[in-house]
């Protein structure tokens, strides 16, 4: 009796320290260190894009939050190979197809801005799946680490930037919007301490008639009733539901571009 307690004691003291170590992985993978600066967003409104065009549908901003000596990289081979992103038709559905899409293409920025100065995607998906449950998926794992995957150090960010190429075929009138899980981004982590600290980040998207884009070729422009107005471009039946629930008292003057 005597005996068995003195073995069972040590077996005791060792699986708490199993535990405690166990644990340690666990929040170890729930700090992965990076962080998002600006939330994950979808379109910036309703935004009209032509056939053939490309147009900016999602922004997030990271950065490695401690400079210190782990670095963190976009992607994170075998559970996030870079950023999942979702594309729908909206809400209010307009019948959206793949076939209106010719890919999605992931850039590095310095700012929240899709413009020249951010050089070629670093990563693109084709075909693009259209669906509220199955999400595209950006793969950087085949890059090396660094270089355009690196996280800069706080107080530095970088900019991930998804456009949409539309199809030459599209068709004018149908819309999308992008939707995103919490978390979307894979992270690696490396340098010393060099392991477990990976994971995920980045905040939930819902898809949203107000954030979307819509295929046109049309101009509209709304004038309030005591004068002045503004000028968007528009196009699409379904897409102007959305600016008449919106607008209330703004008249409405649609004409071919
Ligand atoms: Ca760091
Ligand atoms: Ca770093
Ligand atoms: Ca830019």
């Amino acid at each position: 009796m005597t005996a068995r307690i003195a073995i069972g004691r040590p077996a005791r003291l060792l699986g708490l320290c199993l535990a405690v170590l166990a644990l340690s992985a666990g929040r170890a993978l729930a700090i992965v260190d990076a962080d998002e600066v600006t939330a994950a967003s979808g379109p910036a409104g309703v935004l009209q894009a032509n056939p053939g065009t490309e147009v900016q549908i999602y922004q997030v901003e990271l950065y490695d939050q401690n400079p210190n000596g782990v670095n963190a990289d976009l992607g994170l081979a075998g559970t996030n190979p870079g950023l999942q992103l979702y594309v729908t038709d909206l809400p209010t559905p307009t019948g959206f197809k793949a076939a209106d899409l010719v890919e999605l293409r992931l850039y590095a920025s310095n700012d929240a801005i899709l413009d020249g100065g951010d050089g070629a995607p670093i990563a693109t998906v084709n075909p693009v799946t259209v669906s509220e449950t199955s999400f595209n998926q950006f793969d950087v794992t085949g890059l090396p680490l660094g270089g355009v995957r690196r996280l800069p150090n706080n107080p530095v960010t970088v900019w991930f930037i998804v456009s949409a190429v539309l199809s030459d075929a599209a068709t004018l009138g149908r819309a999308f919007t992008v939707k995103a899980d919490t978390p979307h981004i894979g992270i690696t982590n490396s340098g010393f301490p060099p392991v477990g600290f990976n994971g995920e980040l980045g905040s939930m998207i819902g898809p949203s008639n107000g954030q979307s884009v819509v295929v046109g070729d049309q101009v509209i422009f709304l004038v309030a009733t005591g004068g002045g107005g503004v000028s968007i471009p528009f196009g699409g039946e379904g897409a102007i539901l959305v600016v008449l629930l919106a607008s209330g008292s703004l008249v409405l003057y649609r004409r071919q571009r």
